[in-house]
């Protein structure tokens, strides 16, 4: 069998997806054929994501635009679908697919049915979450729930055989005006998978740009799943699906170390980021053992993410001596209410401020995740999560407003009190400022979204300067033009 994967994403946006690559993997070490159209570097209408540079805290600027855009011009991405099922003659379509990315995902596959007869299978979180949504899409001929490997494997065989796959277990199928609703599958068993077949993407996803310079760097998995239940998460969702099964899984540490020095190798890595939800949750005693054989075996420097209560002092030298260089914390919050209330994320203000003292003390670069329009917020909430942040000093900030994706406990609770649902469906990340349901009004946050950035950076004596920028005229643009300058020259 034939399978073209299409994985549709934001221009630029690189970051190595691992569903695809664990997909491709099986299926080849099944007998399968594998390609894979990467959006990622194909500028289209679609796909470019507009990006204002003072919005990202970005200190140290490098030439990484001008490596990865050298020849891009702008297409269409039917045009490139077209030309590869040409060229490789698939027999399956497998689209993976997040929310935001569904409706561009759906405009192509919609335009491709329109002209070639290839039975599509879509899989990802968006069709995990709201299948009958997917499923009642004439673009989707059969949907994966939850992880794929298995099923997957399994609809190759059968169809590559002539069977009939329609009671495919982890798959919803569309035949013949019926939907076949078969179970989930259990979890796949993650020690028993063979390395990620990275060589499938687009191989530009290995060039980023690390302090001011290229680097070749990957994102790895050791985990899948996430034991904790925060309320915007989508994992939440994902351990109430996989309920009578353990759905947070670590591939066991030796197989984790073997995978790294063959990827190292074969990539030509100059570094990992560890995009885990949770790294630091093993023991310390495991965590050291880890240790010894990384550096021994891999020896790459690294990024990681982390919640702050898992952060503990010994944990972060074991991680200094490792080679972390940078630790991603999310804040989210510097509200305690809001964080214990709406999140249900049961972290003190002192464990988050501790985790970021211990990273600084042991000369780990910090990054912290902020958050912002969130149900019940009032502009002092807002401005404790600046105060945290004042006293933190991350090396990098990153602020997003949240977003009510489907099937979270942040969607009802804002469905429960007044949210439009129809409103919600035609939102995404971008203008989720539409449906923020905080105590500001939606001129007040888009201004505060603006300025947070110097709110955090600038002497306190500048604040009511600040507010002025918040503003969304001429002036206000031309105060937070100067205060940005001033911010970049003398305070970061
Ligand atoms: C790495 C990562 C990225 C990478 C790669 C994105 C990707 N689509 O994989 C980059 C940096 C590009 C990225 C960007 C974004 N991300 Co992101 N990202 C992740 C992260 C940390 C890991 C994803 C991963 O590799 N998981 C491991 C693999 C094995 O799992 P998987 O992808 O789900 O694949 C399995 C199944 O879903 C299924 N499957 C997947 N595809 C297919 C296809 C077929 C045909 C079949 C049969 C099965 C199947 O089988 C796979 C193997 O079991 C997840 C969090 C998480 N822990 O999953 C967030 C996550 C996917 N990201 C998220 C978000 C919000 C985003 C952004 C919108 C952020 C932004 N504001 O720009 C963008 C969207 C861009 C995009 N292309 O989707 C959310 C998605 C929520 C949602 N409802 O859609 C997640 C779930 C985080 C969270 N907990 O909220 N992200
Ligand atoms: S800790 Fe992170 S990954 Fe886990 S549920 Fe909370 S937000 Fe999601």
């Amino acid at each position: 069998m034939r399978v073209l994967f299409f994985f549709p994403n934001y221009y630029k946006s690189s970051g190595l997806p691992q569903g695809v690559p664990y997909l491709s993997s099986v299926l080849k070490h099944h007998g399968h054929e594998t390609r894979c159209l990467d959006t990622t570097f194909i500028k289209c209408p679609d796909t470019i994501k507009d990006m204002d540079p003072s919005m990202v805290m970005q200190y140290k600027k490098s030439s990484w635009d001008e490596i990865i855009e050298r020849d891009d011009d702008t297409i269409a991405i039917e045009d490139r679908f077209f030309g590869l099922i040409d060229e490789f003659k698939p027999d399956l379509l497998a689209v993976s697919t997040t929310t935001d990315m569904y409706r561009m995902a759906s405009k192509v596959l919609t335009a491709v049915r329109q002209s070639r007869n290839i039975p599509v299978v879509w899989g990802g979180v968006h069709p995990t979450i709201d299948p009958e949504t997917v499923i009642s899409n004439p673009a989707v001929d059969m949907i994966c729930i939850g992880e794929g490997e298995d099923a997957m494997v399994e609809l190759c065989n059968s169809m590559e055989r002539g069977e009939d796959y329609a009671g495919t277990h982890g798959l919803w199928v569309k035949q013949k005006g019926r939907v076949h609703k078969n179970p989930v599958r259990p979890p796949t068993d993650i020690d028993a998978l063979p390395v990620p077949d990275w060589s499938i993407l687009d191989q530009r996803q290995f060039i980023k740009p690390f302090r001011g310079n290229i680097v070749r760097m990957a994102y790895y998995l050791q985990s899948r799943g996430c034991p904790y239940g925060c309320t915007y998460c989508t994992n939440n969702y994902m351990n109430k699906l996989y309920k009578g099964h353990t759905y947070y899984r670590r591939r066991a540490n030796q197989k984790t170390i073997d995978d790294l020095v063959y990827l190292k190798e074969a990539y030509q890595l100059d570094m990992i980021r560890f995009f885990d939800d949770t790294f630091l949750i093993d023991s310390v005693d495991n965590f050291e053992k880890f240790k010894n054989d990384y550096l021994q075996r891999v020896n790459m420097p690294f990024i990681m993410s982390v919640r702050p209560n898992l952060v503990t002092e010994d944990k972060v030298r074991i991680l200094a001596e490792m080679g972390c260089k940078v630790a991603t914390i999310g804040i989210e919050t510097g509200s305690e209410r809001v964080r214990r209330e709406i999140f249900k994320r049961n972290i003190s203000d002192e464990q988050i401020v501790s985790s970021f003292k211990l990273m600084k003390k042991y000369g780990i670069e910090t990054t912290s995740l902020n958050m912002i329009g969130i149900i019940s917020e009032t502009r002092n909430d807002l401005f404790k999560t600046v105060e945290m942040n004042r006293e933190v000093q991350p090396d990098n900030y990153i602020l997003t407003y949240i977003y009510p994706y489907p099937r979270t406990e942040y969607r009802d609770l804002i469905i429960e009190r007044g949210a439009d649902p129809a409103l919600l469906d035609s939102t995404t990340m971008d203008d989720a400022y539409r449906v923020q349901m905080s105590e500001m009004s939606t001129e007040e946050l888009q201004g505060l979204f603006r300025t947070v950035r110097l709110y955090n950076k600038l002497p306190r004596e500048l604040f009511p300067i600040i507010r002025l920028a918040e503003k969304a005229d001429e002036q206000g643009e031309l105060i937070r033009n100067s205060l940005l300058q001033l911010m970049q020259n003398h305070y970061t």
